[in-house]
C-alpha cells in the first residue's frame, strides 16, 4: 500500500466488491469554475454518478495526501480557494507531498491517484493539449504524457479550441492513445461537438468501449484511453460565437505575458468572464453528460471483469 494515498470507505468497499467507481478531477472544481457554481456542480455531478448506481471518486490532494473520494467539507475547502489551491499535475506532487500541502488534480494529477486507488475510469470536462503556438512556446500538457503512460479511460468532450486540436490529435497518435469517438467520428471540440478532425475510432455503446478498455489492458498494453463524448445538441454553442471569445481570451493571455501552468486557468476564467454564463451552462452539461456516460462505461467493464473473475 502506498503510504501516501488515502481511498474513502465507500470508495475501497466499491473497488473491492467490484462494482464501478468513476474518478472526478478537482483542478475543475478549483480553476475552472467560479464559486459556488464550482461546489455545485462537484456535487451535482456525485449525486448523478450515484443515480447511475456508481461510486463518485472525487481526487486531491489533501494534506499531504493523495485522496480518493472527498468529504463535502473537503470539497468546499477546494472550491472556495478557488485559485489560491495550488493546480497539481505530475510535477507538482514531490513538493506537495513532502511538505503537506494542498493541491487540486488536473487530468494527469487526477489519472496517477485514480490509477493507485485502481480506479480505471475517469470522468471529466475537457483533457489539456498541445496550445496554440506551441512550435515557439513548446507548451504541451503533461495530460497528453499522463495518458501515454497511465492506464485510466478519461471521458471528456473533447477539447477546448483554446488549444491547436490538430496537434493535439498527432500528439496523441505519436503516444499510442486512442481517442474514441462516442457516437462520433468527429473529435468534438468541448462547446461545439464539431471540429471537423475525423477520429480513427469510434463505440456505438458504452459495452463496446468497455470491451476496447478491456483488451487494451488485458493485453498489457499499458497506457490511457480518450473517449470523446460530444456535448448534447442543446447545449452546445455556435462555433461563430465562441471562437471570437477564445481569441480575445489567448490574446489577453499573450499581452499579459501569462504562460506556463497559469495559462490555461487563466484562459478558462476569461472565457467564462467574457461569454456571460452561457459558456459555464454549456460547460456543467457537457460535464454531467460526460459523467452519465463514463458510469455506463464502468458499469459495462465491471461486468466484463466479473465475467473474467478478475477484480479492476
Ligand atoms: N480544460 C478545460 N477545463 C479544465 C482544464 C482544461 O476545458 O478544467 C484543466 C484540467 O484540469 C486539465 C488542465 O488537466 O486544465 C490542463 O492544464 P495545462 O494546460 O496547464 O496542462
Ligand atoms: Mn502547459
Amino acid at each position: 500500500m502506498n503510504k501516501y494515498l488515502s481511498v474513502a470507505e465507500e470508495v475501497a468497499a466499491a473497488l473491492g466488491a467490484n462494482k464501478p467507481v468513476i474518478a472526478l478531477e478537482s483542478t475543475i472544481i478549483s480553476h475552472g469554475m467560479p464559486w459556488p457554481k464550482n461546489l455545485e456542480t462537484a456535487l451535482a455531478v456525485e449525486e448523478l454518478i450515484r443515480n447511475c448506481g456508481a461510486v463518485p471518486a472525487t481526487v486531491a490532494l489533501m494534506e499531504g495526501r493523495l485522496c480518493a473520494g472527498l468529504s463535502r467539507a473537503q470539497l468546499e475547502v477546494l472550491a472556495r480557494a478557488g485559485s489560491a489551491v495550488t493546480k497539481a499535475s505530475r510535477r507538482d506532487f514531490p513538493r506537495l507531498l513532502a511538505s503537506g500541502g494542498t493541491g487540486a488534480t488536473t487530468v494527469a494529477g487526477t489519472m496517477i491517484v485514480a490509477f493507485l486507488a485502481g480506479i480505471r475510469i475517469f470522468a471529466t470536462g475537457g483533457m489539456g493539449g498541445v496550445h496554440r503556438g506551441a512550435e515557439s512556446s513548446w507548451d504541451v500538457s503533461a495530460d497528453l504524457e499522463e495518458l501515454s503512460r497511465t492506464s485510466v479511460c478519461v471521458v471528456c468532450a473533447g477539447a477546448k479550441s483554446i488549444l491547436d486540436l490538430p496537434k493535439t490529435l498527432e500528439y496523441l497518435e505519436t503516444k499510442g492513445v486512442p481517442v474514441i469517438g462516442y457516437k462520433t467520428r468527429e473529435l468534438p471540440a468541448f462547446y461545439t461537438s464539431r471540429s471537423g478532425l475525423e477520429l480513427e475510432e469510434m463505440v456505438e455503446s458504452p459495452g463496446e468501449a468497455a470491451a476496447l478498455l478491456h483488451a487494451k489492458w488485458a493485453a498489457g498494453l499499458e497506457g490511457g484511453v480518450v473517449i470523446a463524448n460530444p456535448i448534447p445538441e442543446r447545449y452546445e454553442m455556435k462555433a461563430e460565437v465562441i471562437e471570437p471569445l477564445i481569441q480575445q481570451a489567448i490574446a489577453e493571455a499573450q499581452s499579459r505575458g501569462i504562460a506556463g501552468k497559469r495559462l490555461t486557468p487563466f484562459l478558462l476564467d476569461k472565457i467564462v468572464e467574457i461569454s456571460g454564463g452561457d459558456s459555464l451552462e454549456s460547460n456543467i452539461a457537457l460535464v454531467k453528460n460526460n459523467a452519465r456516460l463514463a458510469a455506463a462505461v464502468a458499469s459495462a467493464y465491471s461486468g466484463i471483469m466479473e465475467k473474467a473473475g478478475t477484480k479492476q
